[in-house]
């Protein structure tokens, strides 16, 4: 039996394991008009009618910015030793440019402060999609200087909260503000322009860079610096070249468009090909390609399902999903030939195939492409449709099993050779899912969003007990 096949029981993770669970600013904060912040894109696209499910906005969200004490204290509940959290830019440097608001900074050393006061290791993410509107409005991440503002942002942030947050993630899922933010308009700011949303991936890797150069300058030496890449997991319909070769351009434009230049100093020859019809790449200036391959401290994967493709061209079986939400304008550039399919087995709310499988897969192709660099789990979960029972209690078994399977994948990964340091789950509480707004539920703890009362669910439970133990609980 090949050892990642094997049994791993019981399923006992490294004592030094990092239990966490993971959020984004415009996700939980609300109070968006306080304390000097100002609109990010996000504001402006969620105000946009018809953007959001139900015109869902995160105005309030799960009101974090005011609650956050109880927040932390249920983490400590809950037993979390690491907590991931965003800071929101426009509430830092409110228009993207210039001095820094110290009462927005202020928030996050005190939330920064009460979570090393609980046991609970912070760590930072400086970009969870929440782009100053005024920085859209100059042109947004297809304008170089927008990498420049990230690394004057950057610093501030590290200058503010260096000495007290060790871990350190510059960008979280980079595909997600180039792609679904410029070329299928999904997200904000919601353009659909292909050539755009490339030039914007190029300049999200030049943030990468430039933001860890900027951050490395004022922090401490034995920080963390990172990134959250959301690599699609790709699978071919069959061995049949045009399916492997249309399985090989969404792995380019999910993958090596970001980890190409940021791992190993060079974007793949083969994504230079697929997207000539599309763009010439000439916004990538010499010296580019050095200033983003910065060492790396460790990186972040976040998983969630695999991605099956097949070549357009052929008869295809089963429905077309690509599972990023409804647009006539694909996040994909020039892959017109790339047929996206659904995935079999048991799906999440968000139609998403539960398959743990997939995260055992990238973990152990990121150890082969990054050997020796310490992995992180930075988001993994899953949606479902949680109601309270009449006693206010919150029972989602399927966030269990899918904790228990990725879990265990994980466990499974390490086994097979992989660095794999921490876990942090996808979401501590239910929060504003973006397009879809407040209708999909990823916490494991739930929110009743009018009175604002945090509910842990069964799978919170669930996880507490793994964290304390540092071993999976049986799944009941
Ligand atoms: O809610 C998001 C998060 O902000 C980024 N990664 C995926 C999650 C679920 O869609």
């Amino acid at each position: 039996m090949p050892e990642s096949a094997a049994p791993v029981t019981p399923v006992t993770f490294p004592p030094a394991f990092l239990w966490g669970a993971a959020t984004s600013a415009y996700q939980i904060e609300g109070a968006v008009r306080e304390d000097g912040r100002t609109p990010s894109i996000w504001d402006t696209f969620s105000h946009t009618p018809g953007k959001t499910a139900g015109g869902d906005t995160g105005d309030i969200a799960v009101d974090h910015y005011h609650r956050y004490r109880d927040d932390v204290a249920l983490m400590a509940e809950l037993g979390l030793n690491a907590y991931r959290f965003s800071v929101s830019w426009p509430r830092v440097q409110p228009t993207g440019r210039g001095p820094a608001v110290q009462r927005g900074l202020d928030f996050y050393r005190r939330l920064v402060d009460e979570l090393l006061g609980a046991g609970i290791k912070p760590a930072v993410t400086l970009y969870h999609w929440d782009l100053p509107q005024e920085l859209e409005d100059a042109g947004g991440w297809p304008e170089r200087d927008t990498a420049y503002r990230f690394a004057e942002y950057a610093q501030m942030v590290g200058e503010a909260l260096g000495d007290r947050v060790e871990q350190w993630i510059t960008l979280n899922e980079p595909w997600c503000s180039a792609f679904l933010g410029y070329a299928s308009g999904v997200h904000a700011p919601g353009r659909t322009d292909p050539a755009a949303a490339l030039r914007a991936a190029h300049h999200l890797n030049l943030a990468h860079g430039l933001g860890t150069v900027a951050l490395r300058s004022v922090m401490p030496a034995r920080n963390s610096v990172g990134l959250s890449l959301n690599t699609s997991v790709v699978r071919p319909l069959s061995q049949q070249p045009a399916d492997l070769a249309a399985a090989r351009k969404i792995d380019d434009l999910s993958g090596g468009i970001f980890h190409g230049p940021i791992l190993h100093g060079a974007y793949p020859e083969s994504l230079f090909e697929a997207t000539a019809p599309v763009t010439d790449w000439s916004y990538v200036r010499d010296g580019d390609l050095a200033a983003i391959h910065q060492p790396l401290d460790a990186l972040g994967l976040n998983y969630y399902t695999p991605t099956l493709v097949a070549s357009a061209t052929g008869e295809l079986p089963g429905p077309r999903a690509d599972g990023h939400g409804e647009s006539d304008h694909s996040p994909w550039p020039a892959s017109e030939d790339v047929a996206f399919l659904q995935t079999p087995g048991e799906r999440t709310e968000m139609g998403w195939t539960v398959d743990p499988t997939g995260l055992h897969d990238l973990i152990m192709r990121y150890t082969r492409e990054a050997p020796g660099l310490p992995l992180y789990i930075t988001e993994n979960g899953a949606a479902y449709d949680d109601k309270p029972e009449a006693d206010g209690s919150v029972h989602d078994p399927e966030r269990v099993a899918y904790l228990h399977g990725h879990l265990s994948a994980v466990r499974r990964a390490i086994a097979d050779g992989a660095d794999v340091r921490g876990y942090y789950l996808w979401s501590l509480m239910d929060n504003f899912e973006w397009a879809y707004g407040y209708g999909k539920r990823f916490g494991a703890v739930h929110v009743d969003y009018a009175s604002q009362e945090r509910t842990p669910k069964s799978s919170a439970h669930w996880y507490a007990r793994a964290a304390r133990t540092g071993t999976l609980p049986p799944v009941e």
